[in-house]
């Protein structure tokens, strides 16, 4: 026998999706600067699945109005879209801005609007114009100040049709990608270069929400973290240690910072010891990044970050790399989504949301990005061609369910933004997995809504949806 319950979530509660520019907009007509994905596909298309590259994408730039009425149909409050520094910017990323593409994003928000969706917009989606990747990208402090202005024309043009504004998504994916792990361009691998990117992205976030609080507007600016809760094998004190070091990595690297305005201090004396502190930081630096921290907290969440004690010794030759005092735990029994390699965990939402209750002052938080990137889903469709993703919906709904327990539990959580909205492109995975609630057709581009988008507006409607809380683990 089942005893399911009504999930309420609390009042105005945003339901909604993101994506980014870069992964559907497509190039159109106003004029854009070469991206750092635009350059890395013209010089290396076979690293790119199906070598398809982010020219066409989604072609969301000649589609917004078609695609404003799905984000409708789908139960849309609130979307998040990222601004292209590229498109604003086209005279590589400096110089003067570009009419046409504050003429595209204004009407795209605009109509939003009038469609009773808010506006989440990102100023910083991975998407570095090349030639400013050419002068050192995140190392360079010019860099810095032009994303200032860049985030500062952005508020001057379209404060007035925002609802709250993020200084960047997942500012460690960059790092991770483009200095340790090849995974983004220019894909060096060296941890100290790497450090002087992070801690100058930490800059410009604080920079850009110094240049923010002078426009004084009603929204609120803070960033989007994808943030993974740090498992140890074991209890064994080794793994222990493993655990927490993996978590100062990839966990409190940026949360801090960008939250608190402070860096974890066994952080900074770790990488002393291993000299890979940032060459370039200064008092003045350290006094800006205090001064202006989030005020709203985004929260991706795909997967749990299990690790344990190091089997292996290092090879004191190698390069310097986070993994030189822990290994990933494959954990017996885990669920995967083997499409994308990642562990489907939904407790973690939970202990995520904990974290920031108890350490980070319970700021207004909300969950920016959670999915389920699915291959080959034209096997589930129907004979109209209505994609029939259950497994989607199965995914969303045990997530909510931690969350609605996260919110009973006290924790300030505003809404739930699924990745994502209209199938788009996943960087180096291209269209390899859907991650949509709205099919694409990649030839045609028809969009077609899935059976998760009419679930999905349902449960907008309903503010909630009847779930069974005992299979919830306590
Ligand atoms: C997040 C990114 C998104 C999106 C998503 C899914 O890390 O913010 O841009 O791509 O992950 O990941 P992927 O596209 O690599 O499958």
């Amino acid at each position: 026998m089942t005893k399911e319950t009504q999930l309420v979530f609390p009042k105005d509660f945003w339901w909604g999706s993101a994506w980014s520019a870069e992964q559907a907009e497509g190039r159109g007509e106003t004029g854009k600067a070469e991206t750092v994905w635009e350059r890395w596909f013209k010089e290396q298309p076979n690293r790119f699945y199906k070598r398809i590259g982010p020219d066409t994408t989604t072609d969301h730039i000649h589609r917004y109005q078609d695609d404003v009425q799905l984000m409708k149909q789908t139960g849309h409050n609130s979307f998040r879209v990222s601004i292209s520094w590229a498109r604003m910017f086209p005279d590589d990323g400096i110089g003067e801005p570009n009419k046409k593409a504050i003429a595209f994003y204004r009407d795209l928000f605009t109509e939003m609007n009038n469609n009773g969706i808010k506006v989440f917009a990102n100023l910083y989606h991975f998407d570095m114009p090349a030639a400013l990747q050419d002068q050192g990208g995140w190392e360079s402090r010019a860099v810095v100040d032009a994303y200032v202005r860049f985030a500062d024309t952005c508020f001057t043009y379209f404060g007035d049709l925002v609802y709250h504004w993020f200084t960047f998504n997942e500012p460690l994916g960059p790092i991770l990608g483009s200095y340790l792990e090849d995974f983004h361009y220019p894909n060096l691998i060296d941890f100290k270069r790497g450090a002087q990117a992070a801690f100058f992205t930490i800059l410009a976030h604080a920079k850009a929400i110094e240049a923010f609080k002078k426009h004084q507007l009603e929204s609120k600016i803070g960033v989007i973290l994808n943030l993974s809760p740090t498992f140890p094998r074991s209890q064994n004190p080794a793994d222990v240690k493993a655990a927490e070091i993996a978590d100062l990595f990839y966990t409190r690297s940026f949360l801090d910072p960008m939250v608190k305005g402070t860096f974890p201090e066994k952080l900074t004396s770790l990488l002393k010891t291993y000299d890979q502190m940032p060459v370039d930081y200064q008092t003045a630096d350290l006094t800006i990044i205090k001064e202006n921290t989030a005020q709203i907290l985004g929260l991706n969440y795909y997967e749990p970050r299990r690790v344990k004690a190091r089997l292996t010794a290092i090879n004191p030759d190698g390069p310097f790399l986070p993994d030189w005092f822990f290994e990933h735990h494959v954990m017996p029994g885990r669920r995967m989504n083997e499409y994308r390699g990642w562990e489907i965990y939904e407790k973690g939402i939970y202990d995520l949301c904990i974290d920031i209750r108890d350490n980070y002052g319970n700021i207004e938080a909300f969950i920016s990005e959670n999915g389920m990137g699915v291959a080959d889903e034209e096997r589930f469709m129907d004979k109209q061609g209505k994609v029939i993703d259950d497994y989607r919906i199965t995914f969303i709904q045990d997530h909510l369910a931690y969350l609605w327990q996260a919110i009973q539990d006290g924790c300030n959580i505003k809404g739930y933004h699924l990745w994502t909205f209209i199938d788009c492109w996943s960087w180096i995975n291209s269209y390899k997995n859907r991650y949509g609630l709205v099919s694409l057709d990649l030839a045609t581009q028809k969009r077609t809504i899935k059976k998760s988008g009419y679930f999905y507006k349902t449960l907008s409607e309903q503010n909630g949806f009847s779930y069974d809380t005992d299979l919830l683990i306590r």
